[in-house]
């Protein structure tokens, strides 16, 4: 019943981080009186925040299967329910979007094409960005990137996730690696189809920042103070 759906929908949103994730499954089941509250109850929620319970929402009536609520989602959000900003004058609506429909692989490419741009023109020509250009990128920008990523991965994928994770692996970098779900038995995972492009991929697994050229570009951007800010 509505009342229900209400109930359930105010204790997962008011709920700490381990009640929230224990109601994601009873969520997901909830079905159309759930899914009647979402929009509305979204524009009560705090979209300059950093909470990952509206992306969650957000992608459970986009995965609903029914196309007039997923359209008038959207019409309601065209540029994405997140307040993000930049200050190099990029336009993050289409990354999330793609992360909105959990189309995670979209995603991640266009999270590397940012990264270059953020780096500058010489990065956006050589295709890759130098592990000495990530100083360089606004705090700002890269706080947007993270947020996006954290708000639609119920805060398992991101930059800060992927740091935290180095953290816990006490900075070693061969410990990471297994736990990102980037290498099993030795043996790197192979791009791109060999990576779980879904919600269900390891913590951290997304974004990539691609290790051929070695580690030392996904270092800098772990250790820059944007992100390190959002460790708490
Ligand atoms: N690739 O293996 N990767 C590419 C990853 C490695 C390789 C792109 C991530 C190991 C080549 C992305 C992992 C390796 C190319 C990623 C991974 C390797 C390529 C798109 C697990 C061989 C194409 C381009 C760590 C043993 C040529 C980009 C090229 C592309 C990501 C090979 C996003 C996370 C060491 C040959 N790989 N990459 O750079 O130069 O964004 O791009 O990491």
């Amino acid at each position: 019943s509505t009342v229900d759906a209400d109930q359930l929908l105010e204790r997962f949103l008011t709920g700490s981080v381990r009640q929230r994730r224990s109601l994601l499954a009873t969520l997901g089941q909830a079905g159309t009186a759930l899914l009647d509250l979402i929009p509305d109850r979204l524009d009560h929620l705090d979209a300059t925040g950093d909470d990952w319970a509206a992306g969650h929402l957000i992608q459970l009536v986009l995965a609903s299967g029914d196309t007039a609520r997923q359209e008038a989602l959207q019409a309601r959000h065209p540029q994405g329910w997140l307040a993000v900003t930049s200050v190099a004058g990029l336009d993050y609506a289409p990354l999330q979007l793609h992360l909105m429909r959990q189309a995670f692989e979209e995603a991640d490419r266009l999270t590397s094409e940012h990264l270059r741009q953020l780096a500058g023109a010489g990065a956006v020509r050589r295709g890759y960005v130098y592990y000495s250009e990530v100083a360089t990128m606004p705090v700002t920008d890269l706080t947007s990137l993270d947020r996006l990523w954290t708000c639609y991965s119920q805060g398992r994928f991101g930059f800060s996730a992927q740091a935290r994770l180095l953290l816990a692996c006490q900075g070693q970098w061969e410990r990471l690696w297994p736990r990102l779900g980037w290498k099993t038995d030795g043996t790197w995972t192979r791009y791109p189809g060999a990576f779980r492009w879904s919600i269900d991929a390891p913590e951290g697994h997304m974004p990539l920042i691609n290790q051929l050229r070695g580690v030392r570009l996904m270092d800098a951007l772990l250790q820059h103070p944007a992100i390190q800010a959002r460790l708490e």
